[in-house]
């Protein structure tokens, strides 16, 4: 099911990558509803495998689906999403239903991992739950794929009745708690007919969390396909949305300027993209920010700051897709955890006097770069792309949002000085990469549109934004 179930007039939603459900609350309501997002992508809620030195991917090795782990109880996790629900954030809920812990230990439930001997009592799930041993070593054999074990980790049958009502029984838990829908993990790792069996069985959305009566759970489904393998996206489009892998990795070549920004023109399914509403959208995910998955060294992140808000902002600019952004812990390597103490606990992300985050958390989605892009997406609302322009050299692009909002790049190693078509009524707008409207000024630059629509846009190469932006609700 394809409709994310946002509330009216917003558009986009984050990734709270390893956020507890008490700071998801609390953000909530005091950023992501006042700035206009839509929802939040959570982690797993459920019971995972406890791995020594905390990497961020212990939480890919499930151990029960009872909803405890690092971020918080069930009760927690209760809480935030009614907070989350009445002030207009929507959650979706990351469930990893491929597979098991791939070692014997112990869940952050108390829960026991016997990998040894496929034994996970806590759901209970046994030895004979499970797809024989082998490895996936041919991404181009679907049925190895699919039935054998991803990394190491132990293959759940999903064709098996016992599993398919465990997994069922989990995610119409979470429905009943009020939960949007689903990021399901390692999709390319399912049958498409079992998870259709799955997804039939879930149930209609929780009224009491203001879903209209026989809202279906909104359903994205992750599949890198980059082309070249034998599982295509398209194997998946009839049961949801799925993750559009090809759109990170060509949003970051061009805004790693390996490509003419004037190639943009067309950026969706001319470039080999799904179709708008089946694709879920995104500059850089928790996988390939970080070398996991795919998408190669074109994907962009916030260590790239400058590039990586033009390409937010094209993102967010650009009519396609279901966007996402990503909202991360700063690391180092790969495996890395998120910010906790010396007894794994999480740390809480403080927040500066301007709003950004503290304790080593990024929170890209409180960069004014990106939360204003936010803004701005929300206030283009439905009209079409209009008046585009692009320089000769073809690094420096602009366009409208019918007469709603306008944008302007250079990735140009010169200036930007033209006059350019705004498309907007004339009058004096702050632009909301550099700052903001504020009472009767702007904190950043301005721009002036004429009675003609014209407007004088100058960017320098060198500037800390290589984009400005404009819309009407930013007009003085
Ligand atoms: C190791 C060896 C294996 C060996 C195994 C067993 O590498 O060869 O078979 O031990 O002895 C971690 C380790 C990995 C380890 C594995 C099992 O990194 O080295 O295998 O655990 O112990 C995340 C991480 C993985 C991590 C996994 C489980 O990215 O590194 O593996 O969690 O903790 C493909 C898929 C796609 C997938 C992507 C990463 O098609 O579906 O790879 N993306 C999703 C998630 C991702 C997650 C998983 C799937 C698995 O987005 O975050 O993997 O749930 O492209
Ligand atoms: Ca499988």
């Amino acid at each position: 099911q394809r409709n994310p179930h946002w509330w009216s007039g917003r558009s986009a939603f984050v990734h709270l990558f390893e956020w507890k459900w008490n700071d998801i609350a609390n953000e909530c309501e005091n950023f992501l509803a006042p700035r206009g997002y839509a929802g939040v992508q959570i982690s797993p809620p459920n019971e995972n495998l406890v791995i020594s030195n905390r990497p961020w991917w212990e939480r890919y090795q499930p151990v029960s689906y009872i909803l405890t782990t690092r971020s918080g109880s069930r009760a927690e996790l209760a809480n935030m999403i009614s907070r989350c629900n009445a002030v207009g954030i929507r959650i979706i809920a990351d469930v990893v239903i491929n597979h098991m812990g791939a070692a014997n230990g112990i869940g952050t439930g108390g829960s026991t991992s016997d990998y040894n001997n496929l034994n996970f009592p806590a759901v209970p799930y046994s030895n004979n739950d499970f797809n024989p041993n082998c490895a996936i070593n041919n991404y181009n054999d679907p049925y190895q794929v699919r039935n054998c074990r991803l990394v190491g980790l132990p293959d759940l049958k999903l064709d098996s009745a016992w599993v398919r009502d465990k997994i069922v029984n989990y995610m119409n838990d979470l429905i009943s708690l009020g939960v949007a829908g689903f990021r399901v993990d390692a999709v390319k790792h399912m049958w498409p007919a079992d998870l259709q069996h799955i997804f039939n069985r879930l149930n209609n959305l929780n009224t009491a969390h203001g879903f209209p009566a026989n809202s279906r759970p909104f359903i994205t489904q992750e599949v890198i396909d980059l082309g070249g393998e034998a599982i295509s996206k398209n194997e998946y489009t009839h049961l949801g949305t799925v993750t559009e892998f090809r759109y990170s990795a060509e949003i970051g070549r061009v805004f790693n300027g390996r490509d003419l920004l004037k190639y943009l023109y067309n950026f969706g399914t001319a470039w080999g993209f799904l179709q708008s509403d089946y694709a879920l959208t995104f500059v850089d995910n928790h996988d390939n920010q970080r070398g996991h998955g795919a998408g190669g060294d074109n994907v962009l992140t916030y260590k790239n700051a400058k590039r990586y808000k033009m390409a937010t902002a094209f993102h967010l600019a650009w009519p396609f897709g279901i966007p996402r952004v990503m909202s991360s812990f700063a690391f180092n390597d790969g495996d890395q955890g998120p910010p906790a103490d010396g007894n794994g606990n999480l740390i809480s992300p403080g927040f500066n006097a301007d709003g950004s985050c503290t304790n080593g958390w990024v929170c890209e989605h409180r960069w004014r770069q990106i939360y204003n892009m936010i803004g701005f997406r929300n206030v283009a609302g439905t009209a079409a792309v209009a008046n585009w322009w692009e320089n000769g050299s073809g690094q420096q692009i602009a366009f409208s949002r019918g007469n709603r909002a306008f944008i302007a790049f250079n990735q140009d190693s010169s200036a930007l000085n033209s006059n350019i078509y705004t498309g907007l009524a004339a009058g004096t707008y702050c632009d909301i990469a550099s700052g903001a409207k504020s009472g009767s000024s702007c904190t950043g630059k301005s721009i002036v549109v004429g009675s003609n629509g014209y407007a004088q846009i100058n960017l320098g190469a060198g500037e800390t934004e290589g984009y400005v932006a404009i819309h009407v609700d930013a007009k003085l």
